[in-house]
């Protein structure tokens, strides 16, 4: 039986639950940014360092992707940033004497909220062969031991390159340099557990893998629907930008199987209003969803919109943007008109007067913008179910004018820019020529693997190095226990990371821990103090300047770290001046400006206050660089998740209190969970045509096709407002419960949004 580490202490995992809130921020989130970072710092560095958060002259926000306006607010963060920069910037630190005291059989037991807890790293660690402790070890040593095992494969492609998306853009273009000039394109990211799916459909339909719309778009926009995402708690800085279109008259639209608190109403900290008055309505609509059940509405919406075109030819569609800019509406339309209204319902579960309603708004709106996260991208057909909401929005023109356009709201904060940066494993052609002509090589041109197919390869011995810039793989790959084994058969595990998470504790026969400067830290070389740049959500590119005096003078930066490697690996002979890109970032922005389009004259315009935007065709020109030259309509069939009877679909998804597998606390307060993660949200119908008492216990188990018996156990019911035949619980918790070949089509995405459950009896704590 499935049997693991908690995320969270089961001694202290005791949910209390209380009624969820319907309204986000306001005093209660200043009181608890100020109350985390207290906990981890003193007064004096709690403000010097949430002062220079998202400022020009300041560091990045290490939380989410989301922009900063032009003219940041002087406190330009949200509660969960703040506790995103308490949890890197703490004063805590482990050293040797911590791994002396701390078997690894012991760590391996412990819950990933208490390793997080413990403390920044302070100094390279190895765990040996055979051996029970980590111990510290030279950088030279460490860098050795890694040149030793990859060069004991019998090809480069036997290794694997992880990335998470915090780091920077200057230490992704050396790390995926190097990784090439091994020989192979093994780059996963967390991009393949993420927004892989919208990456893909948005190339195919509209040329660039991005969202089209920039802040000022949201702000003029009319209508703006947010599907399957959460941003009250996980971006909360949109809120801001929500309010700020609502008060200039825009209707906002919320999609999703839970009424979040974030999109009902919204008291902006920033604002006296805010503060002490009710806070803004946000939503004019709550469509409470189906999980999975997107692509059917926007199928549904827009044969009403073909519908109404009918009766009123000439006023509905941009009949003169279709015929100029798109290619396959003819085909797209036939298809269109053979929705069935009975399939649309069954797969939304909406009743059929709310989609017209919504088919309403949209036809009264010349600017419409759809946002969407997780919600939309990690089920089996998230691909077409984007491709669709792109059909929706090219019918009436809403793509590459103001106020209009694609939002996929990125998660981690340089997520997208490691990606411009190539962090890919199936890279363009074109990326891997500039790249080669600007180092003279011949860069590998098969396809490497991504995060699903690294962990098969793991688990049949094709990979035997496992290198993670950043991230906790183990945590945030499905199948927990099937990565896990994977992880256990490498010759070599190395993380290069800011604290100790679970992923170190569950390694390869040999492992390193590579321990680096996070985004708030100083970061100075020989040739003076040095920063780094990154990407928005939105392709605008600023720099990032950490100021805090590093948590020991032991640690390199990510940057350092892979030149440092790159050198010892490749050799004397290798021609790439390694030694120049780690002391001087400019050195690295200078070929980054030769290799990637967008980025001439880097070095000079990311100096300007607020940085620069990327070009992006279809916003800036309509002009879309697909394989087609125009913007693609496709045909989507109409499918949806089935569940048998019985059975729940069960969703898996972030508290309030976590940063991915980061857990900041045990409180989840917008949704009304207090001092427990290991709960499951159930419709009371549904709990109660299950035998499920509120407050019992139950374990969960999922069911796929393998027959592998999956289960996560000891999970306390709690009867919620979700729709109906759907449940939630907390990732990280939960990815046991996702099988590893459950995944998005084309995008390969783990369906971390669609698991079918059944309940049984609780079989106590893990
Ligand atoms: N504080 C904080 N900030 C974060 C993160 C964090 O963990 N903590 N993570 C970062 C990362 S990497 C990412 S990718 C983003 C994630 O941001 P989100 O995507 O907002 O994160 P989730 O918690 O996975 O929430 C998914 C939302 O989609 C809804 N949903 C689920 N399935 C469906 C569906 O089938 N249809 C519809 N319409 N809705 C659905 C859920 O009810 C939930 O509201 O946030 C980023 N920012
Ligand atoms: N079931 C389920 N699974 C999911 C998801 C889901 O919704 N449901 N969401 C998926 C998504 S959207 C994502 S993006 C992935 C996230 O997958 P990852 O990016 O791999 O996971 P994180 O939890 O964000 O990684 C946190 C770790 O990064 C390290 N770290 C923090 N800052 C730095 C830094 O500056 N440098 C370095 N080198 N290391 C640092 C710390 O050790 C910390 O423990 O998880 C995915 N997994
Ligand atoms: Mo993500």
């Amino acid at each position: 039986m499935a049997r693991r580490a908690p995320e969270s202490d089961p001694a202290q995992d005791a949910p209390e639950v209380g009624a969820p809130q319907h309204a986000a921020a306001g005093i209660p989130a200043v009181v608890q940014s100020l109350r985390t970072a207290g906990a981890q710092m003193s007064a004096r560095r709690t403000l010097a360092t949430l002062r220079r958060v998202n400022q020009p002259d300041g560091f990045d926000c290490p939380g989410c992707a989301w922009p900063e306006p032009d003219r940041p607010h002087v406190a330009e963060f949200c509660e969960n940033g703040a506790k995103a920069v308490a949890e890197e910037a703490t004063e805590r630190r482990i050293g040797r004497e911590f791994f002396a005291a701390h078997p690894l059989s012991e760590l391996a037991g412990r819950s990933g909220y208490w390793l997080g807890q413990q403390g920044r790293l302070t100094e390279p660690l190895l765990l040996d062969e055979g051996t029970d402790h980590y111990v510290p070890i030279s950088w030279d040593r460490a860098f050795g031991i890694v040149a030793e095992e990859l060069g004991a494969l019998g090809s480069a492609d036997e290794a694997a390159f992880y990335t998470s998306g915090r780091t920077g853009n200057e230490a992704a273009f050396v790390y995926q340099l190097l990784a090439r000039r091994l020989g192979t394109n093994n780059l996963p990211d967390c991009s393949n557990m993420c927004h892989e799916s919208s990456g893909s459909a948005l190339v195919e339909t509209l040329g660039v893998g991005k969202g089209s719309v920039r802040l000022k778009d949201l702000h003029q926009a009319d209508l703006i629907i947010v599907a399957g995402q959460n941003p009250g708690t996980n971006h909360p800085r949109m809120l801001s930008a929500l309010e700020r279109a609502k008060r200039a008259g825009a209707r906002i639209v919320s999609v999703n199987p839970l009424p979040e608190a974030g999109l009902e109403r919204f008291k902006n900290p920033q604002t006296p209003r805010g503060l002490v008055g009710g806070g803004t309505r946000l939503n004019d609509l709550f469509l409470q969803i189906r999980l999975g059940g997107d692509l059917a509405l926007f199928r549904a919406l827009n044969l009403l919109l073909l519908e109404a075109e009918d009766e009123n030819p000439g006023t509905v569609l941009d009949r003169d943007f279709i015929a100029e800019h798109c290619l396959g509406f003819e085909e797209w339309a036939e298809d269109a008109r053979s929705t069935s209204w009975d399939a649309v319902l069954a797969a939304t579960g909406l009743p059929e007067r709310q989609i017209r309603e919504l088919a309403t708004l949209v036809l009264g709106s010349r600017r419409v913008i759809v946002c969407w996260a997780m919600g939309l991208t990690q089920h089996k057909h998230s691909v077409p179910t984007i491709r669709e909401v792109v059909n929706f929005l090219l019918l009436r023109g809403n793509v590459g004018r103001p106020g209009a356009g694609v939002c996929p709201v990125r998660g981690h904060s340089n997520v997208q820019g490691d990606r411009t940066m190539g962090i890919f494993e199936r890279p363009a052609e074109a990326f891997l020529d500039a790249l080669g002509r600007e180092f003279g090589f011949e860069p590998p041109r098969h396809h490497g693997y991504d995060t699903v197919d690294t962990i098969r390869a793991m688990r049949d011995g094709r990979v035997k190095v496992f290198f993670a810039m950043g991230g906790n793989f183990v945590a945030a790959s499905p199948d927990t226990l099937a990565t896990e084994a994977a992880m256990r058969r490498c010759r070599l595990t190395v993380h290069v990371s800011t604290k100790l998470n679970r992923s170190h504790v569950v390694t390869g026969v040999r492992a390193l821990i590579l321990p680096t400067l996070g985004r708030t830290d100083l970061d100075r070389t020989t040739k003076g103090r040095q920063f780094v740049t990154v990407e928005d959500s939105m392709g605008m590119v600023h720099a990032s300047r950490g100021a805090l005096r590093p948590p020991s003078a032991q640690l390199l930066s990510e940057v350092a770290i892979v030149c440092r490697l790159a050198r010892r690996v490749l050799g004397p002979q290798d021609e790439v001046p390694w030694e120049d890109f780690a002391e001087s970032y400019d050195a690295i922005r200078d070929r980054i400006a030769r290799v990637v389009p967008g980025f001439e004259d880097f070095n000079e315009r990311v100096r300007t206050p607020g940085g620069f935007a990327l070009p992006h065709g279809p916003r800036d020109s309509r002009t879309f660089p697909t394989a087609t030259g125009k913007a693609n309509f496709t045909v989507n069939a109409l499918t949806a998740p089935e569940v048998p009877p019985g059975r729940l679909l069960l969703q898996t998804l972030r508290s309030h209190d976590q940063y991915n597998t980061t857990v900041y606390g045990l409180d989840d307060r917008y949704r009304g969970i207090r001092d427990g993660r290991r709960v499951v949200l159930v419709n009371p119908d549904d709990a109660r045509e299950l035998g499920l008492d509120d407050g019992a216990y139950a374990d969960l188990v999922s069911e796929w096709s393998d027959g592998v018996e999956r289960r996560a156990a000891h999970f306390r019911v709690v009867h919620y407002p979700t729709a109906r035949g759907c449940a939630a619980a907390y990732y990280p918790e939960t990815n046991v419960l996702v099988p590893l070949d459950s995944t998005a089509d084309t995008s390969n995405t783990p369906t971390s949004k669609s698991v079918v459950v059944r309940f049984e009896a609780d079989s106590g704590q893990d």
